[in-house]
C-alpha cells in the first residue's frame, strides 16, 4: 500500500513535515522500503503521525477498513459476548480461538520515539496492574530480560509469545533496547496473556483450545475492562484506540480461528476471495507473514475501525460459520456417488 499511495505528489508534500516528536516521513515510510514484502508498509512513529502525514495515512486507512476521511470511530460497545455463541460446538473444523485488542498508554510515545526509561516506566507501571488482577485473570509477570532462550521458543512455538527480531519492526526503528522492558504476563491457566511493548504498548489476548467464540471474548472484555480501572489508554475521536500501525486502529480487535478447511483450500486464490467477500483475512499457521502449515490457517476479522467491538466479532463469526457451511458444502459433493 505505500508503493500505492506514495505518489510523486504526496511525496512532494510530505517529505519536509515533521512532528512534535521531530518524526519525519522517513520514519513513518522505513519498514516498507526495507520490506517489499510488507502488506502495508507503514507506521505512524508517534502518535501525531495519523495527522501531520494523513495525505497518506488517510487512503491507506481508507482502502484497509473501508474508513473514509470524513467518517468517525463509534463509541466502544462491546455488546453481550454471549449471543456469539460457539462457532464449532462438535469440534470438527477449529483447533483455537483467540480474540486480541492493542492498547497505547497515555502519555508514552510510539515505538520509534520511546526512549530507555519510557519501556521500563512503562513496564514496571502495567506489570503492577496485571499482577493485581484475581480470580481467573491471576498471573505473572515475565520479562524478557532474563528469561532462557529455550523459555521463549517454546511460549513462541505454543503462539502465546511474540517472536524476536521481526525485521518489519526493526526497520520501523521499534526493537531498540531488546530485551529491556519487553515481556509477557500469563494467568494460571494461559487463557489470558498481555504482551508487553512488542508493536504495540499492550496486546491483550484471551484464547483457548476449540470455537468457544462467547467465552473467550466474554474473558478478553472482563479483563480489559478490569484494567481500564487502573490505566488510561489513548483514544482518539476519530480514529478511536490509537495504535502503531494503521491496520490495528479503532477497535483494535484481531479476533481469529486456527481453523483447518482441506477442500477450500485446496484452490488457495479462491479461498482467500471468499474470506475477503466475508471482510476476512487469512493468515498463516504461526501468524502475519508466515505459511500455512499441515493445513491449518490463521482466519480473523480484517477490518478494526469504523465498526464497533461487538460488531467486528459478528463480522468474524458469521464469516467464519459461512467457510464452515462451504466446507460442508464440498464435503458432501465429494461423498455423493
Ligand atoms: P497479532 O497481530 O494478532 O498479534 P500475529 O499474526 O502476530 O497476530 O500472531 C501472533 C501469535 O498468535 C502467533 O503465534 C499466531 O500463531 C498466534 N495465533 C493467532 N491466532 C491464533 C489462534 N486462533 N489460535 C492459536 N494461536 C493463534
Ligand atoms: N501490523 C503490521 N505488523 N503489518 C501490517 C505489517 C505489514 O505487513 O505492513
Amino acid at each position: 500500500m505505500l508503493k500505492k499511495y506514495l505518489t510523486r505528489e504526496v511525496f512532494e508534500l510530505l517529505k519536509e513535515r515533521k512532528t512534535s516528536y521531530g518524526s519525519t516521513l522517513l520514519d513513518v515510510i522505513r519498514s516498507g522500503l526495507c520490506n517489499p514484502d510488507s502488506h502495508i508498509g507503514i507506521y505512524a512513529a508517534d502518535p501525531e503521525a495519523y495527522v501531520v502525514f494523513k495525505e497518506l495515512f488517510n487512503p491507506v486507512i481508507e482502502e484497509y477498513h473501508g474508513f473514509e476521511s470524513s467518517s468517525s470511530q463509534p463509541e466502544t460497545n462491546w455488546g453481550n459476548p454471549e449471543e456469539l455463541g460457539n462457532l464449532d460446538p462438535d469440534g470438527a473444523y477449529i483447533i483455537s480461538t483467540r480474540v486480541r485488542c492493542a492498547r497505547s498508554i497515555e502519555g508514552y510515545p510510539f515505538n520509534p520515539t520511546m526512549n530507555e526509561t519510557h519501556y521500563l516506566d512503562l513496564e514496571k507501571k502495567v506489570s503492577g496492574v496485571l499482577e493485581s488482577l484475581t480470580d481467573d485473570l491471576k498471573g505473572q509477570y515475565y520479562p524478557l530480560l532474563g528469561m532462557s532462550r529455550e523459555t521463549q521458543d517454546q511460549l513462541i512455538e505454543d503462539h502465546f509469545l511474540f517472536k524476536e527480531g521481526d525485521r518489519f519492526l526493526e526497520a520501523a526503528n521499534s526493537n531498540r533496547f531488546w530485551p529491556k522492558g519487553r515481556g509477557i504476563f500469563f494467568n494460571d491457566t494461559k487463557t489470558f496473556l498481555v504482551w508487553c511493548n512488542e508493536e504495540d504498548h499492550l496486546r491483550l489476548i484471551s484464547m483457548e483450545e476449540g470455537g468457544d467464540l462467547a467465552t473467550i471474548y466474554g474473558r478478553l472484555v472482563d479483563a480489559v475492562s478490569r484494567i481500564e480501572r487502573e490505566i488510561s489508554f489513548s483514544r482518539n475521536s476519530r480514529l478511536g484506540y490509537l495504535t502503531f500501525c494503521p491496520t490495528n486502529l479503532g477497535t483494535t480487535i484481531r479476533a481469529s480461528v486456527h481453523i483447518k478447511l482441506p477442500r477450500l483450500g485446496r484452490d488457495f486464490e479462491a479461498f482467500q476471495e471468499m474470506a475477503r467477500k466475508f471482510y476476512l483475512q487469512v493468515r498463516g499457521t504461526r501468524g502475519e507473514h508466515t505459511e500455512s502449515e499441515d493445513g491449518v490457517y490463521d482466519i480473523s476479522n480484517q477490518r478494526r475501525l469504523g465498526l464497533t467491538e461487538f460488531q467486528a466479532l459478528s463480522e468474524m463469526r458469521d464469516g467464519i460459520l459461512q467457510l464452515i457451511e462451504q466446507e460442508k458444502a464440498l464435503e458432501g459433493t465429494e461423498q455423493s456417488p
